[in-house]
Formats: C-alpha cells, structure tokens, sequence
C-alpha cells in the first residue's frame, strides 16, 4: 500500500511529469491550431496594455443565474461558482447577486447622498467624499441569503453542483466607515432601539436593524476586495451586517432612519417567504445564520478520473463569530476527521479547510461539519427537521422551505468516479 505522503509525491511527479509534455504543444483555439507558449506570449503582452485587468481567457467559471421564487420578474439572481473557489474571497465579479429590481441604479457618486435621520438630536446627510474622509475600517465578512440551500429543485437534484445547492453566499474583504462612527455623530435618542435602511433602486428595499447590532459591527461600506463596490453589490453605497440574513446588507444605502420598533416592510413580514413555517405561522426576527460548510471539492457534477491521492477542500462559515473546527467524514458520517483550517481565521467569514485523502475506488460519502467559537455545530437534514417539527421528507416535498438551511451536505463518489448530491 502506497502511504499518503508518496501517493501525493507521486500526484506532484505525475503532473510535473504533464507540465513537461504541455510546454510548447499545439492547441486549437476556435477552430486555428497556434503554439500555446505564444499564444501565452500574446496575451501577456494585450493584458499588459489593457488598462483594467481582465482574466485568462483559458479561465470560464461563471455565475449563473437560478431564481429563488417561481416568478423570476421579482427579483434577480446569480449564484457563485463555489466549485471552483481557492482560498476565502470571492472575486468581485463572481460575488452573488441578489435583488427585488432587475437592474442596478445607476448612481453617480458625486449626487449621492446619505440621509441619517429620525430620532437623532443632529440629522446630517453625507456626500460619498465627506464619507471617504471618515476614519475607516476593512473586514473580510461573508454575505449568505437565507434562502441559500432552501429552493427546489437545487436542492434536491442528484446532479446539483455545489454552485446550486450553496451559491447564495460569498466572502469580500469590505471597506467602510462603522455605522456605529457616524450615529456618535448624529446624536442617537435615549429611546430609540432600532433602524430602518433604505436603497435606491426603483423599488425602494429597506429593512429594520436592531440598534443593538448596529452598535456592534455593522459597516457603511463604500469598497470591495480593494476597489469600489460592483454596482449590482450596491455602488455606491451599501450596508455589511456581519453574519446576519443577506437581506439585511442594503445595497444603494441612500438613507437611514433612527427609530424605536422595527417597520415590518413587505421583506420582513409573512411575504418573505423563507420565514413562513410549516404549520403556515411565521419565524420572526431570526437573523442570525448558523454555522454552516460544505465541500467545494470533490462536489457535485465532478469527476474524480482516478483512484488515488485527492485533497478534500471547502468552505465553513458562521454567523455567530469564528469557526473554531471543521470535521470531514469520507464514509457518510460513520467517522469523522478533523480537517486543516486555513488561517488566519476571520470572524463571520468564509474559512478555507482541508483534508488529504486516499481514495481507493470504492462508493464514498463525503461531507464536512463546522463548529464555531460558541459551540453550535451544523446540523444534520433530521436534526433540522426535529427544530422545525416536521418530518425529514418536508425538506423533499416543499418547494421553497423555511431559510437558515445549514443541513450537512453529502457529495458521494461513485465507483466510476462521479460526484453526486446525496442530500436525501
Ligand atoms: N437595496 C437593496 N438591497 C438589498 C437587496 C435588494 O433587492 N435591494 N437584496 C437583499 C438580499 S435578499 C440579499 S441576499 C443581499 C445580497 O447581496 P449581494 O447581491 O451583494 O450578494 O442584498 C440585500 N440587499
Ligand atoms: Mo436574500
């Protein structure tokens, strides 16, 4: 038997040993056969010149556009390829969209203004420069729509990739001004307890916050992995409200109202569907997520062509602080290893793990389980459905269930190397 360290040893001979047999081969690139070292040259030389970077055209990971509601005219949907994710920050142009108009508002940010205002002793409005002025802040924060995970048929499908099944998050490094900074300077009244933040767009999206939580972490941010918000994550403006509901990160932030009891908008009410429960009441004011994971590779619609030497890899995250351990278990559940976590840890951030692995041919269940720093582990699809009081074929017959879906996802490998979602 080959021991884990030379089989990965020979993983690095083999593929140095195809680096080799690549250098200088012919390729065909729509339909012309070119020298792919000069081809290589080529584009060096065109990105050199192109004064905003673009990627390798060899590189094709995309979004791709799956709808939460059966009526896709209400909102706007794009989910992160997560399989083919290195590392923790989701690249700007790869971040999930999520929004109630169809198109962005197109702001210029020399008009745009931030209104704080309410029951505050001094409302003030801000331009985006007297904002930029402002002592800053930058923290890597995931951002999870609750119903990531909740919608049929994603979730359900053998074929799902992890792209459907998980796609509704995404991690950026966000830079800001605390919005716990600009209410010291407004003045908040003794009896206020809560805020109201409002977008931009067309269709005016706001949703109540405790003031609580804005005191503690919430940012007014203005950038995104080292550059301006992209205009469908909010440019120029928009809420980070770490580890909570994706709802609550209002994009196009135009203004914010100082108030003593949430508003209860059409998105945080019985419309929004992810909180109705079985018996048809409604889940309220539940906006943290919960620790969640899953393996990004080998997932979904994968192929692992041999036996041998594979690095198992994904993603943990929590909304309630760090994750503090990630478990992987490679026989459906029957034992668990604790995985490699990539540091440094951030807090309510995507966290990279890793765990080596030997596969030997035969049918696998591959799954991971995130514990964060306050000891809540991710649930399995039952444990879930014994919080929720109902039977584990609910999650299979509902088309749209309840949010916070942080089930342990499974991903079998078949003896032919396939990998397939074997949530049910
Ligand atoms: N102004 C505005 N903010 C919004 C929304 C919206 O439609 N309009 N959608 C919310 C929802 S439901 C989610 S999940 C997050 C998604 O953020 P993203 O599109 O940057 O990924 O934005 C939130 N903020
Ligand atoms: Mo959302």
């Amino acid at each position: 038997m080959r021991s884990k360290l030379s089989g990965r040893r020979q993983i690095l001979k083999d593929s140095a040993a195809l680096v080799g047999v690549a250098v200088g081969a012919t390729r065909s690139v729509g339909g012309q056969t070119r020298q792919s070292g000069a081809s290589g040259e080529q584009q060096a030389l065109d990105s050199d010149l192109a004064p905003y970077g673009d990627r390798s055209h060899f590189v094709t990971s995309e979004r791709i556009n799956r709808c939460i509601l059966p009526s896709p005219r209400s909102h706007f949907c794009l989910l992160t390829p997560l399989q083919n994710s290195v590392g923790i920050i989701t690249p700007s142009s790869l971040h999930f969209v999520l929004s109630h108009d169809h198109h962005p508002p197109d702001i210029d940010p020399k008009t745009h203004h931030l209104l704080i205002h309410g029951m505050v002793d001094r409302p003030l409005t801000l331009t985006m420069d007297d904002l930029e002025r402002l002592p800053s802040v930058s923290r890597i924060h995931f951002i999870e729509c609750n119903a990531n995970s909740a919608t049929q048929p994603m979730r359900l499908a053998q074929t799902a990739t992890v792209q459907e099944t998980h796609g509704y998050t995404s991690c950026s490094e966000w830079t800001g001004v605390p919005l716990s900074v600009l209410l010291s300077q407004v003045g908040v009244q003794r009896s206020a307890s809560w805020i109201i933040a409002e977008g931009a767009e067309q269709s005016m999206h706001f949703k109540s916050i405790p003031l609580l939580k804005v005191m503690d972490d919430v940012l007014v941010a203005y950038g995104q992995n080292g550059e301006p918000l992209r205009p469908q994550q909010g440019y120029p403006l928009r809420l980070v409200v770490p580890g909570w509901e994706g709802i609550n990160n209002v994009k196009w932030l135009r203004r914010i109202k100082v108030v003593d009891q949430p508003y209860m908008g059409m998105m945080e009410s019985t419309k929004y569907p992810s909180l109705r429960m079985a018996d048809g009441k409604a889940r309220w004011f539940q906006f943290e997520m919960g620790p969640k994971s899953v393996i990004t590779r080998p997932s979904g619609g994968q192929r692992l062509p041999v036996r041998g030497f594979y690095q198992i890899t994904g993603l943990a995250w929590s909304g309630g602080g760090a994750v503090r351990r990630v478990e992987v278990s490679t026989d459906g559940g029957a034992t668990w290893k604790d995985a490699q976590i990539q540091g440094p840890v951030h807090q309510k951030a995507h966290t990279r793990f890793r765990l080596d692995w030997e596969w030997n041919g035969e049918e696998a269940v591959l799954q991971s389980r995130c514990t964060d720093e306050r000891s809540e582990v991710q649930p399995t699809v039952a444990e879930i459905a014994r919080i929720w009081r109902v039977n584990v074929d609910f999650f299979q017959k509902t088309p749209l269930i309840t949010g916070h879906f942080n089930a342990i996802q499974p991903w079998r490998v078949t003896r032919e190397g396939n990998v397939q979602n074997a949530i049910f």
